[in-house]
């Protein structure tokens, strides 16, 4: 092995996964495990009718929390009332007067609370279910954001708060925690995580940007989050996981601690075990609810937007409890 290992090396030729157990032509993977028997054992943890929007803002006047390279939302006016003063020319004069507001954006399509598609990432020249990673080039042909899109998402939810469950605010940079932290601050939380569950965990790491100057936040940039190891995506083959939903920006520690090989559970789960990954959300008002009466399962319900060959797609995922 080199002294940074590349992806196939670290994964191994012998990695779980689900390539062609949906068929060769699947584009959702472990998505396939939410059927209608889940979104009714989904809907049977609505207890209360609480209902909690997750998507962070678009355009925070702190600023987004995007990953490195990328950029916050560009928005720009196109009409508002200003546009029919005096003098100013162009605005429609539709006829009786109507006025009108309109605007435009530029986005990143990760740029915000989002899905990824599965073929987001890759290596050694496949994606998720084995497709070309060629058919990525101008628009993705396969495994785009559209059929999952196009499905939706919705299930039994679960929320593991790792930040409550370690006494903090938010985990610090590069902190890390694996699937037997998960289980531990599950028991401590009194919840059972079960087969097919939509697993969502909170680092408080988004309350941390919101409260962090920009330059401090992304100084030395690893996020918090679930490190690799081979046992820990067994553990996401063999529980049938279809959604990983956090607080962070990418769902897993920036950086794997032992080796440095960036986002390896991106490799390991969306293209190898087609797990769905879905990242910066807001939890902190659903934490406190859950925690307030105690009850850490819901139903999850989301639909990315629908974006014709679209790497991902901004989403507002919509908690029911
Ligand atoms: C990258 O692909 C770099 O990150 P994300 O999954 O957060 O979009």
């Amino acid at each position: 092995m080199s002294e940074t290992p590349t992806m196939a090396e670290l994964l191994g030729a012998d990695t779980p996964s689900n390539w062609g157990k949906w068929g060769p032509d699947d584009e959702v993977g472990s998505l396939n495990y939410l059927d209608a028997a889940q979104v009714l054992r989904g809907a049977q943890h609505i207890r209360s009718g609480e209902v909690f929007p997750l998507q962070a803002a678009m355009g925070h006047p702190h600023g987004d929390p995007v990953f490195p390279g990328r950029e916050s939302i560009n928005r720009t006016v196109v009409w508002d009332e200003s546009s029919w003063d005096e003098g100013k020319e162009g605005a429609p004069a539709f006829p009786g007067g109507l006025h009108y507001a309109d605007d435009k954006a530029e986005i990143f399509l990760q740029g915000s609370t989002q899905y990824d598609a599965l073929g987001h990432v890759w290596y050694d020249d496949k994606i998720w279910n084995g497709y070309d990673a060629r058919t990525t080039v101008d628009v993705l042909s396969k495994a785009s954001v559209q059929p999952i899109a196009e499905r939706g998402v919705v299930g039994r939810g679960v929320l593991i708060d790792m930040a409550r469950h370690r006494g903090k605010r938010w985990l610090d940079k590069g902190e890390t925690f694996d699937h037997n932290d998960l289980e531990a601050a599950a028991k401590a939380q009194g919840v059972e995580l079960g087969q097919r569950d939509i697993l969502l965990i909170r680092t408080g790491f988004l309350t941390y940007f919101y409260e962090t100057p920009a330059e401090e936040f992304y100084a030395n940039f690893v996020e918090p989050g679930l490190t690799y190891s081979r046992e820990l995506v067994e553990w996401f083959q063999n529980r049938e996981i279809p959604n990983l939903i956090t607080d962070t920006i990418a769902n897993e520690v920036t950086a794997n601690p032992e080796t440095g090989v960036l986002l390896p559970l991106h490799c390991a789960l969306m293209r190898n075990l087609g797990v769905v990954l879905t990242e910066i959300c807001i939890l902190d008002k659903l934490a406190d609810a859950c925690a307030a009466d105690n009850r850490w399962d819901f139903l999850y319900t989301a639909a990315p937007l629908n974006v014709v060959g679209g790497s991902g797609a901004p989403v507002n995922p919509v908690v029911i409890r």
